[in-house]
């Protein structure tokens, strides 16, 4: 049977801000305080998912989560009318508000792992969503990233959605961002690509020495043991540590893959030559096609200001494949360069750059491929998912809901403004009719 890879893309929410809150995300840290445009950024956002469907992809979305999250504020002691505990965290603890407020749920590589059914024993699409625990403001979105989930892959004959693994440093998880699933065909097996940061384990491992290292090895090894695969279809590999240090805080930054190919820098892994010989090894039916950018092509940190390889790779038919770029790669006349280069070079199938302006979601160091989740779906499983499929008309129907609910802009000191927790809230109560999804929101239980 035919499958595909849909993308999921998060759907920036209403209170998108930049609050400077991921430490080793250069972006992040960079634009904090700068007062954001969220209806601009939700606009954005959806005008990616358009332009992928326009290509011939199936496109997908996941709701953005509700914000400001009251439910942990209240955990954390905050307590009286929803007025009064925005009052006084704004007052007493300004850093967990923007933490509660963030709309970081829109990066859905971060969401969840995926395990395509041509890969699992069970014959399911298995899912495990990320627990994010470096960072609390992405700690708290794996119980609302595990509701939508099984909202919109509900049906159990094709779908299996597991807790996250525990949320401790030990099983460190941030999901789809550091997993790459190469096959010959989307709905051939394929060998998954588990990149982490450290080992918890191990002090003698290499780690970074400035930024954390989000993700472990344990925590790749329980994903891969929870959705069942074997040794002969997963590759564990280092990410390097140096690369972590220059701000490299997911492997998406620095890597992407699509079917046979690995695009990458140099400088992505430990032990280059043993993780591309493993995974051509293992790869059935297909030859590993790496596609490396070496040091003197462009360095670490132009890659992490141009977030190249946080480009989409998408296929366009059976042979050729393009490039989704942010904007910000035509800033650089190396990187413009280097597509050119990439795009007339027969020994790949990259023959297509596409661009798209995703600034507000860039300043948080959120590029084209953070935005997505990856799901290789085939027919059967695509006629299976309840909702969340772009359309036309749905298009049309949350272009107008972002019009009509939206802020045009954000600061900081908004955010304890009551008026928009009751807009996020009849946003998101509206988005979950229009979308089908039934009640996923705390607010709604
Ligand atoms: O986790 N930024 C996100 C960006 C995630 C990008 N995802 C991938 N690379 N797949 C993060 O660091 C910034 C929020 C702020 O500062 O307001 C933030 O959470």
């Amino acid at each position: 049977m035919k499958a595909f890879e849909v993308n999921f893309d998060g759907l920036v929410g209403p209170t998108h801000n930049y609050a400077g809150l991921s430490y080793g995300n250069v972006a992040s840290e960079r634009h904090q305080n700068l007062v954001a445009k969220p209806k601009t950024a939700a606009l954005q956002g959806l005008t990616k998912m358009r332009t992928l469907t326009e290509m011939g992809l199936v496109q997908g979305l996941l709701p953005p989560h509700e914000r400001p999250h009251m439910p942990t504020l209240r955990a954390l002691g905050f307590s009286g009318t929803d007025e009064q505990v925005l009052a006084r965290v704004a007052k007493d603890a300004p850093v967990v508000l923007s933490a509660v407020s963030s709309a970081s749920a829109m990066w859905t590589a971060n969401a969840a792992t995926v395990s395509s059914s041509a890969d699992t024993p069970d014959r399911k699409v298995h899912f495990t969503p990320a627990n994010l625990n470096a960072k609390f403001h992405r700690s708290i979105e794996h119980p609302g990233t595990g509701r939508a989930l099984r909202a919109i892959f509900s049906d159990e004959k094709h779908f299996a959605v597991h807790d996250a693994v525990p949320s401790c440093p030990h099983f460190g998880d941030e999901g789809a961002a550091n997993h790459t699933r190469l096959c010959a065909d989307y709905n051939s097996p394929a060998v998954e690509l588990y990149v982490y940061g450290q080992v918890a384990l191990n002090s003698e491992a290499p780690r970074p020495m400035k930024y954390p290292a989000r993700q472990t090895l344990e925590s790749c090894e329980a994903i891969a043991r929870l959705h069942g695969l074997t040794d002969k279809q997963v590759v564990f590999a280092q990410q390097n540590p140096a690369v972590i240090d220059k701000g490299v805080f997911h492997n998406d930054v620095i890597a992407v893959g699509n079917r046979n190919v690995l695009f990458y820098h140099e400088e992505a892994f430990l032990n280059t030559a043993d993780v591309l010989r493993e995974i051509d090894e293992k790869l059935v039916g297909a030859d590993l096609i790496p596609v490396c950018i070496t040091n003197d092509q462009l360095s670490v940190e132009e890659a992490v200001t141009s977030y190249l390889f946080n480009s989409q790779l998408i296929s366009l038919g059976d042979d050729d494949m393009a490039l989704i770029v942010p904007k910000e790669c035509e800033d650089s006349a190396t990187v413009r360069n280097l597509l050119d280069q990439l795009v007339h070079d027969a020994s790949n199938p990259i023959n297509k750059v596409v661009v798209m302006d995703l600034k507000q979601s860039m300043r948080n160091g959120g590029g084209p491929a953070c935005l997505r989740l990856r799901v290789t779906l085939n027919e059967e499983e695509i006629k299976a998912v309840s909702n969340c499929i772009i359309t036309p008309p749905l298009f049309e129907d949350l272009t107008q809901w972002v019009e009509k609910h939206y802020r045009d802009e954000l600061a900081q000191k908004d955010l304890a403004d009551p008026a928009l927790l009751n807009e996020s809230r009849t946003a998101l109560d509206e988005l979950t009719r229009i979308l089908g999804v039934g009640s996923i929101y705390d607010f709604q239980l």
